[in-house]
């Protein structure tokens, strides 16, 4: 690591305050160039120690940047990983409160949810889906901190990947009668198709998102316990929203998730 635990500690406090007042901030690496990867996740950690700290509870854990369109939008090449809060959860057909979002965009994913535990190293899509009790249709509501959205892999990986706001909905379906590689989705907004895609666009198939959360938490020598919520991550670039927006995510055989934003 190259940051000391006080320079940590003041980004966390920095980044989560952005979060919290709905305000944007310059890059983190813009005023420290040599941080590293430990850097960054140790940030992302110690602003999810505040919240528990403030009785937050975490409910999931979610993949950012595992496709090919997500990459090409924010020009990056490796997935990510951050956490998700118990106030980030919004019912499906619920609304969002613009205000306290700085410039929310919607992604239409597949989440999972675990029935035994996930260890790597060595995990792979098998194991993932022999471990996956359901999948269902979310919306995950992004809103980076940094200005315009404009960051490098460790700034957004300290902002806990983005998270902001997600929601789950529809039916939940069994992986073994479900191809999850083909399986069709569709983004609309105010009832206007805006993006498509297939599972696939996830590193192949979402299953390896999964994966390869397990294999990054394995070196650290955690574990996906089992019963956890795990998002794999946006199936198509991430689309811009604003206030009055209605947003449906339709999945193939697994029905529709839907939220507005007031
Ligand atoms: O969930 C995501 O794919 C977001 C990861 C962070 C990058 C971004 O804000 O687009
Ligand atoms: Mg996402």
């Amino acid at each position: 690591m190259k940051l000391d635990r006080e320079i940590i500690e003041r980004l966390a406090t920095r980044l989560e305050g952005c979060e919290l007042e709905a305000r944007d901030t310059t890059k983190i690496t813009d005023d420290h160039p040599d941080m590293d990867w430990d850097d960054a996740y140790a940030i992302q950690d110690e602003i999810k120690r505040r919240k528990l700290a403030r009785g937050a509870r975490i409910v999931g854990l979610k993949a950012g940047l595992t496709s090919h369109a997500k990459m090409k939008q924010m020009g990056v090449e490796t997935p990510v990983f951050g956490f998700l809060a118990d106030y980030f959860a919004v019912p499906d057909g619920g609304e969002v409160d613009s205000a306290k979002l700085i410039h929310p965009k919607v992604e239409p994913e597949i989440a999972f949810v675990t029935k035994a535990p996930l260890r790597g190293p060595g995990c792979h899509i098998g194991a993932v889906l022999a471990a996956t009790d359901f999948v269902i249709p979310a919306i995950e509501i992004i809103d980076s901190r940094y200005r315009d959205f404009k960051f490098d892999l460790k700034s957004v990986v300290a902002d806990n990947c983005s998270s902001s706001r997600f929601v789950v909905g529809g039916r939940m379906g069994d992986v073994a009668a479900l191809d999850l590689r083909t399986l069709g989705v569709v983004l609309e907004k105010n009832g206007e198709p805006v993006a498509f895609g297939a599972g696939a666009a996830v590193l192949g198939h979402p299953a390896a998102a999964i994966a390869m959360l397990a294999n990054m938490l394995g070196e650290k020598g955690e574990e996906i316990p089992a019963g956890t919520l795990i998002l794999s991550g946006g199936i198509t670039e991430a689309v811009a929203v604003q206030p009055g927006d209605a947003v449906t995510l339709r999945v193939q055989d697994l029905g529709s998730v839907s939220v507005r934003f007031a």
